[in-house]
């Protein structure tokens, strides 16, 4: 099973934010900004290359729930989310992940 697989089952402690049937959110260990969380579904799913038609649903559920979280966290004036996809896309772990990141400015371009 992978890391996140594990966080998911409840086999790994995370600080979890919110939980459902489908998705679970919590605070990123690594915080790069005073709100960092991640939205990740229960289902495996490596990479965004390998999310299908089928998960629709799901990956708008993972998007509404990073809206909803972010509002409740109090980044109304502002948040980023991220996906990174694959290793030149700078993902370090292999089940898709969606960073929300806030109370802080952010600069573009991202490095
Ligand atoms: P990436 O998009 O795959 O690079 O992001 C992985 C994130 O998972 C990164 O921000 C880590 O700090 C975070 N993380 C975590 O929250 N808990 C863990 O046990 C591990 C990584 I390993």
């Amino acid at each position: 099973m992978c890391l996140f697989c594990k966080i998911a089952a409840g086999e790994i402690p995370a600080r979890i934010l919110y939980e459902d049937d489908q998705v679970v959110a919590f605070h990123d260990i690594a915080p790069q900004a005073p709100v960092h969380f991640l939205v990740i579904p229960k289902k495996h799913i490596a990479t965004l290359n390998d999310l299908d038609t089928e998960d629709k649903l799901l990956a708008g559920h993972i998007l509404f729930t990073a809206q909803r979280l972010a509002r409740e966290l109090g980044c109304e004036s502002g948040f980023r989310v991220v996906m990174n996809c694959n290793e030149q896309g700078g993902q370090t772990v292999y089940h898709i992940h969606m960073h929300v990141l806030g109370q802080r400015q952010m600069h573009w371009p991202p490095g």
